[in-house]
């Protein structure tokens, strides 16, 4: 029986491993710890991984190089909004502008309440509900 819960525990370690790997956790976002997604914690979080993932170092994302952000939920061509078949901060920052807007329900500039929704969908990394 030991074994068996055993198992369990390490099947819920893999997962846990899995949900990071799919971007930063609201937790590792939230830097000044407030309970809240300021734009610029949010944008710092995206300039992180804009950076992991662009591999060549050219300050564009490839679509090869978007489909490797593992977590990413938004269509390329959807990001691309001057269908040069690449993506820019800049770019980015224009879509995430209106999702942010979108999620701030009160206006006051921050994402919170995106902790309860974080909970119920852990694999789903708030940055990638405002980016990517
Ligand atoms: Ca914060
Ligand atoms: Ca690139
Ligand atoms: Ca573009």
């Amino acid at each position: 029986m030991k074994k068996a819960w055993l198992t369990v525990a390490l099947i819920l370690t893999f997962l846990a491993g899995t949900a990071l790997a799919a971007g930063p956790s609201f937790q590792e976002m939230d830097t000044d710890k407030d309970g809240k997604l300021s734009r610029q914690e949010v944008d710092a979080a995206a300039e992180k991984v804009f950076k992991e993932a662009d591999k060549d170092r050219d300050g564009y994302l490839s679509e090869q190089e978007f489909k490797a952000i593992q977590g990413a939920r938004s269509k390329f061509k959807d990001l691309d909004k001057n269908r040069d078949g690449k993506l820019s901060m800049d770019e980015l920052g224009k879509s995430a502008d209106r999702r942010f807007q979108h999620l701030d329900r009160n206006k006051d500039g921050s994402l919170d309440g995106l902790e309860s929704n974080v909970r119920r969908a852990p694999e789903v990394s708030p940055l990638f509900r405002v980016y990517f």
